[in-house]
């Protein structure tokens, strides 16, 4: 009795020992508890198990041996969020002969012969991964696979050629795209603060108080959050665009049918605008007076015409370019 419990004792010390082998640490892989996918070649669509990367020695994804054929099932691979810096590989199979597949953010890609399959950690270079896979020259049993590193740490460029356009009240911001594979989103900071995010190359604000200035800067982030720095400050004042002309021809119909014409520069249209517009709210001198111009015939210094606010019925302005 006390012989077989000895040996009852030396059995379990015995698997004890071998037990480690099977619960090979895998953990802190990319790949590590996510599904694998079995299919005729990398991004393509195939039939998902995570028996390859459950972490379990003993479970396994049976990889068909490669086929020229392009239809054939051959490929066993795992597609990243992000593009990853792979730094290390892990592989235990059953067999030699595996090529392992790095698919790049470029669309590029580069490919690694007879993987080390017995399950010890290789390390490996390769940045902006979006995609690993495998493909092997026999039948064999993927019992374990994962990869290690971390998110890509580049950040995108720093936005460029970036135009600010003033118009009432807003101002529309526009730039150059960026070009990254992993580029995701802008942020627009207004006076040095995160005003929003944007994934189009332009943007408007509104709600801007005219005849202030403001200044604006676009970031860049990839999908992995990286954050390029900040743009070169574009400094800008919303308001009005102004005339187009220089002159305009101003027509005041009178209430009594009668009009008067005035060729005037912009200023002195604006003059006139903006003693209406007081006049209209309240404030202001009840008559203006318009330079006459080229009508001052006569022995007379100069020649106005005054206009009375409540005798206006209408007014039309006609900007022009003069030479
Ligand atoms: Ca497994
Ligand atoms: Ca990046």
């Amino acid at each position: 009795m006390k012989k077989f419990l000895h040996l009852l004792l030396l059995v379990m010390i015995i698997f004890l020992l071998v037990q480690p082998a099977t619960s090979f640490a895998y953990t802190g892989g990319l790949i590590n508890g996510k599904a694998m996918c079995l299919s005729n070649g990398i991004s393509l669509e195939g039939t998902e198990s995570p028996l390859a990367s459950d972490n379990n020695l003993n479970t396994y994804v049976t990889l068909p041996k490669w086929s020229s054929v392009v239809s054939e099932v051959d490929t066993l691979y795992y597609q990243f969020d992000c593009p990853m810096d792979i730094t290390a590989y892990q592989l235990k199979a059953d067999s030699t002969g595996i090529t392992l597949y790095f698919v790049f953010s470029d669309g590029s890609h580069t490919s690694l012969d007879n993987a080390i399959k017995v399950g010890t950690q290789t390390e490996i270079d390769y940045k902006n991964v979006v995609a690993v896979g495998m493909q092997s020259v026999n039948i064999a049993k993927i019992y374990e696979f994962d990869v290690f590193g971390d998110s890509n740490k580049t950040a995108p460029s720093v936005p460029t050629e970036i135009k600010a356009t003033p118009d009432n009240s807003s101002v529309l911001l526009s730039w150059k795209p960026n070009t990254e594979p992993d580029f995701s989103y802008y942020n627009i900071y207004k006076d040095g603060i995160l005003l929003t995010s944007v994934t189009n190359s332009t943007y408007e604000i509104t709600d801007l108080i005219e005849g202030t200035e403001y200044t604006f800067q676009i970031s860049a982030v990839d999908c992995a959050l990286n954050e390029s720095e900040k743009s070169e400050i574009s400094t800008v004042i919303p308001i009005s665009p102004q005339p187009s002309g220089n002159r305009a021809i101003l027509v005041v119909t009178m209430i009594t049918g009668l009009e008067k014409e005035f060729d005037l520069s912009m200023g002195e249209v604006n003059a006139f605008l903006d003693w209406y517009d007081s006049r209209d709210s309240g404030t202001g001198p009840a008559r203006f007076a318009i330079d006459k111009h080229d009508n001052n015939k006569g022995p007379f210094k100069n020649r106005k015409d005054y206009v009375i606010f409540d005798k206006i019925l209408t007014f039309e302005i006609s900007e022009y370019t003069a030479d």
